[in-house]
């Protein structure tokens, strides 16, 4: 009998592991009987943008964590497929740094043309997951949100692509019942113009600390102000831009840091990351991990070594994603059709754990970190036919983002690099990115 996966997520991870099944049926294998439940009701995860926050049309928790005129904070030449290049999907070499609305094309381009829309079931949310010991197999529960009819199937394996930065991690800080204001997730953030006037409070000191913050500063916010727990970003902030020590407490419309200084602010942005979420699943299949390189519990980043039935794709923190996703999806996909061998001893599989989390701890430095994220996607690549790109260029491409960071964090977008799948270089944008202040896919383009 032909086997039946399951995909749980049509985001670019869920996409992946679509595309990789197709281009091995395309290459004349049999493939398993592939079905993708996607809650949403389109393709491409957390690209999509809402408007919406807190609970979709059918009630379900909102997915989305984008705003609007997000532009990506790496360099595409970093996460190109390998199969799919931007220039195959726009006939021309494109700038470095696409808005959402790019990406999004991008991403549905390589999809359309493999022809996958039919395995994924829409407005369908995987409930629950269980596995039967004795059959060997999954249930899973899903929800038909069309037809609001909850049903069971069976599969062989499960894989989950569910994303993790949907479920936000909402600390509280004293005064936040009394403040005289607006106090907002990033997952809720939706438009930096809500800010413009504002003196905007960002608390986190990561990725959405320095976006968001940098959005509401290009889309004329009165004064950002980022308070850190940890460790400072440390860029070279425009003039009305104050990086702080730790947040203590706010009073009224005041905040009071660590320092023992305190600021007027009318808005407040926490930037304090995501949680790995799976409310569908049982303590025996749940991961359990932090936002790190070398998540717990998956044998080569991607087999649950509690069950190497199931797998997860992209729940690594990212330096690499859409390449990444895909060599993880293709090793999967040969793991499953009987092309690779899991070790079935599950000591071998916890020493591979435990190996990753070793290298990872072994430095702090930035370039380690992007340099050992591109020897796990070679390593994987290189057991499969996805084909093989010029990873080591990738990384010198996040090395030198890394460095026009630190030149400029309000001019980094304007820089061009080569792309490592056609070996063109991008053209410089038109305009530079604090003056773009449209981020539509025609006005993108229009080099
Ligand atoms: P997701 O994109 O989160 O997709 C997961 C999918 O699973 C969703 O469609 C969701 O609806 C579905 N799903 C979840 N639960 C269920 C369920 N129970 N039943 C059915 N379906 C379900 N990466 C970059 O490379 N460049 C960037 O510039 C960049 N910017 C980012 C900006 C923000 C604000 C965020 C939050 C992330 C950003 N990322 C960026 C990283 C991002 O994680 C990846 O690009 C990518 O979207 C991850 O893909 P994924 O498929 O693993 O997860
Ligand atoms: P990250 O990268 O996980 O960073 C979370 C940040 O939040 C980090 O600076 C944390 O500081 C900070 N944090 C977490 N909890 C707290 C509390 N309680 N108080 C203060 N600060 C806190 O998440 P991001 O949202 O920035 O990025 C996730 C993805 O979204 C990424 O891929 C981007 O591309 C977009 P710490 O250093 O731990 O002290």
């Amino acid at each position: 009998m032909t086997k039946r996966v399951a995909i749980i997520g049509a985001g670019p991870s869920g996409l992946a592991q679509l595309r990789a099944f197709q281009s091995a049926a395309q290459k004349g294998a049999e493939i398993p009987e592939i079905v993708c439940f996607e809650k949403q009701e389109t393709w491409g995860g957390l690209w999509n943008y809402s408007w919406r926050t807190g609970t979709d049309k059918n009630g379900e928790p909102i997915h989305g964590s984008m705003y609007r005129y997000l532009w990506t904070n790496g360099p595409k030449e970093g996460l190109e497929f390998a199969d799919y290049s931007f220039e195959e999907h726009f006939g021309k070499q494109i700038a470095s740094y696409p808005p959402r609305a790019v990406m999004v094309d991008y991403i549905e381009g390589r999809v359309n043309k493999a022809g996958v829309r039919g395995w994924i079931r829409f407005n369908s949310v995987v409930r629950w997951i269980e596995f039967d010991e004795e059959a060997g197999d999954f249930t899973v529960t899903a929800h038909d949100m069309e037809r609001d009819h909850v049903y069971k199937e069976r599969f062989d394996h499960v894989i989950v692509a569910s994303g993790h930065f949907s479920s936000p991690n909402v600390p509280e800080y004293p005064g936040f019942d009394q403040f005289y204001g607006r106090i907002v997730h990033a997952h809720d953030f939706r438009d930096a113009r809500e800010f413009e006037g504002q003196d905007v409070l960002i608390v986190g000191s990561s990725y959405s600390a320095e976006d968001i913050g940098s959005q509401c500063w290009k889309y004329g916010a009165k004064s950002v102000t980022s308070c850190y727990r940890t460790a400072p970003m440390g860029f070279k902030w425009p003039a009305n831009w104050e990086e702080k020590q730790g947040l203590v407490r706010v009073e009224g419309k005041t905040a009071f840091f660590k320092d023992g200084s305190s600021k007027h602010i009318d808005a407040i942005i926490l930037c304090t990351g995501y949680k790995h979420y799976f409310p569908f699943l049982p303590d025996s299949l749940r991961l359990k991990t932090a936002n790190r390189l070398a998540t717990a519990d998956l044998y080569k980043g991607v087999v649950y070594v509690h069950n190497p039935k199931m797998f997860y794709l992209g729940m690594q923190d990212q330096w690499f994603t859409f390449n990444m996703f895909d060599a993880q999806a293709w090793y999967v996909r040969d793991i499953i059709m009987g092309r690779i061998e899991v070790p079935a001893d599950k000591q071998t599989l916890i020493a591979d754990v435990a190996e990753r989390e070793e290298r990872e701890e072994a430095s702090d430095d930035v370039k380690y970190a992007i340099k050992y994220q591109g020897d796990y996607v070679k390593e994987l690549i290189a057991e499969t036919d996805y084909p093989s790109f010029d990873v080591d260029g990738a990384c010198e491409a996040f090395f030198e983002w890394k460095h026009h960071k630190a030149e400029n964090i309000m001019t980094f977008r304007n820089h061009a690099y080569k792309s490592v799948i056609t070996g063109t270089m991008a053209p410089t944008h038109h305009t530079p990115w604090k003056d773009a202040l449209d981020d539509s896919m025609e006005a993108y383009l229009a080099n």
